[in-house]
């Protein structure tokens, strides 16, 4: 689907000098591992079982969805067709584009969505509607 895509960030496992494992890393930095400026970072825990949020499209934001713990799905529809991604892994980016409507549910408990966005917050960005969504998008 056009304006949705994987990313593949880097996983830096290296151990220490006895061997011994250390953890991962996974650094971001902008234009080199997502494609714009970062100006906005915000994350989303403690979300309830059942709880789906979401329910929207942005005009012209761009954004990388990142679950650092646990694991979420995310709906992603350009209007016309769906797809269900499963995010799970920390060195593992959900870049979404513009006018993609997206909704976020069956987060596990503990888990944790980091979102690194290309624009501070404006609500005039955002199309809630859905109805609007898909005249927007069928114009
Ligand atoms: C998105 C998904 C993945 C702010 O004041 N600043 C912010 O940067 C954000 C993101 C939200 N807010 C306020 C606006 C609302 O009063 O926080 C409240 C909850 O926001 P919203 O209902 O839009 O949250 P989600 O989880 O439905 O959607 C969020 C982002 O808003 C959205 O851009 O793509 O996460």
């Amino acid at each position: 689907m056009k304006n949705v895509r994987k990313l593949q960030l880097r996983d830096i496992v290296d151990p220490d000098n006895l061997g011994r494992p250390r953890g991962h890393l996974t650094p971001i930095e902008e234009l080199t591992d997502v494609p714009f400026d970062i100006k906005r970072v915000y994350y989303l825990t403690r979300v309830p079982e059942n709880t789906s949020r979401g329910y929207h499209s942005h005009k012209k934001l761009e954004q990388v969805l990142i679950c650092l713990n646990g694991n979420i799905k995310i709906k992603v529809s350009d209007g016309k067709t769906e797809d269900v991604v499963v995010l799970s892994d920390p060195a593992e980016g959900l870049y979404i584009g513009p006018m993609i409507w997206r909704e976020m549910f069956d987060f596990s408990p503990g888990s944790v969505l980091l979102v690194l966005a290309s624009e501070h917050y404006d609500e005039s960005d955002y199309i809630r509607d859905y109805d609007e969504y898909l005249r927007c998008v069928q114009e």
